[in-house]
């Protein structure tokens, strides 16, 4: 006999179209007016400090940086859907997530102009550090999720892979063990169409990225990741799950700038794709929502800016004024111990004045 052996489907969920429409119906109760407002600035604050990011690595004064320009409702959505008890496991794109979460701004920017120091702080956000060996961060989650269910602990784990990250076997790996055991993960695909210039469709013959959930027989959604309200409503959603179990969401984004600084997109891709992405601007939709209910008009606008930008500018000047590296720090974070190699590589520094003290 030929019977059907399983069958399965994903849900899409859209509920601010591009024009700032919204499916009532879809809002989660809890989310205020008054919170899209606070979503809608954080979402500023983020494209803002990126803009600042991207030109003090241009002007030599931060290192490479992986713009998140067109990101922000995937990342300030699923943040502001998170509890204080949660943790965060990112991998290097996530700074909207940082930002939420209260990682101070200082320490951002120590961190992206290369300096390990600016880690410190994470334990009190409940973040692992930065990843940017791709998927790696995915065992580690699944890892703090089974010590979060074995301690019995109140807390959910809410970790970001890239679409490119999905191919690796890190992924499914931990997608499959935090499955069997039922672990309280939330794994947040933030599929921005490219992996550097790999494009999705070469990531996978899959329809969506969410679908790979079925296999690992965890709950699967795919949501408009440029829809902060939807992607703030699949995350809490899946947070109130946890306790039950796994949950995959997709959010279909769109990587509107370079990689990193390091790359040029405009060797690979065309302009016409990067501008009907444009159309679907996750800040442009919620501004026109928040702009027909009277609850935004250009001046809150320039005063948002301007303290957003006074902010970043101070902590920037804080940071190169107050700041002193040790180069010596970047022996000191590899391993709990230091190992004989490390040590003699340190002496030899020293004794060869590679550094004035
Ligand atoms: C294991 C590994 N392979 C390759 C790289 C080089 N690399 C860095 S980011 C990246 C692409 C990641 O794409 P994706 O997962 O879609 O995340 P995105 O950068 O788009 O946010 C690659 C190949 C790496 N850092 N680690
Ligand atoms: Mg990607």
């Amino acid at each position: 006999m030929l019977g059907k052996a399983f069958e399965g489907s994903i849900d899409y969920l859209q509920i601010m179209d591009e024009n700032g429409n919204v499916d009532k119906s879809l809002v989660p109760p809890d989310l205020s007016d008054d919170k899209i407002v606070e979503m809608y600035r954080n979402m500023c604050f983020a494209r803002t400090l990126d803009a600042k990011m991207l030109s003090l690595q241009r002007e030599g004064r931060a290192a490479t940086y992986a713009p998140l320009v067109g990101e922000e409702a995937t990342q300030i959505g699923s943040a502001m859907a998170m509890r204080s008890n949660d943790y965060f496991v990112p991998n290097f794109r996530q700074h909207g997530v940082f930002l939420v979460r209260g990682y101070p701004l200082e320490n951002f920017i120590t961190y992206w102009k290369g300096f390990e120091d600016g880690s410190r702080g994470l334990k009190e956000i409940k973040s692992l550090d930065v990843a940017v060996p791709v998927g790696t961060q995915m065992p580690h989650a699944a890892g703090l999720a089974f010590a979060m269910k074995y301690k019995g602990a109140d807390s959910a784990v809410v970790s970001y892979v890239g679409d490119g990250g999905t191919s690796e076997g890190d992924f499914y790996e931990a997608m499959n063990f935090a499955g069997v055991y039922k672990l309280p993960l939330v794994i947040i695909i933030e599929n921005n169409q490219w992996a550097i210039s790999v494009p999705r469709k070469k990531q996978t013959a899959a329809e969506t990225l969410a679908q790979k959930a079925i296999a690992a027989g965890i709950k699967g959604i795919q949501v408009d990741g440029n829809d902060v309200i939807a992607v703030y409503k699949a995350t809490k959603d899946a947070l109130a799950n946890a306790k039950d179990g796994p949950t995959l969401i997709e959010c279909v984004t769109y990587r509107m700038s370079m990689h990193t600084t390091s790359d040029d997109p405009t060797k690979y891709r065309s302009e016409e794709e990067v501008n009907a992405w444009k159309a679907k601007d996750p800040i442009k939709r919620v501004k026109l929502y928040l702009m027909g209910k009277n609850l935004w008009n250009d001046e809150l606008e320039s005063k948002m800016n301007a303290e957003h930008e006074s902010a970043i500018d101070a902590a920037v000047e804080k940071v190169e004024k107050e700041f002193k590296p040790d180069p010596k720090s970047m022996y000191k974070n590899i391993y709990s111990f230091m190992p004989d190699v490390l040590n003699n590589e340190l002496n030899d520094a020293l004794s060869e004045n590679f550094w004035k003290e």
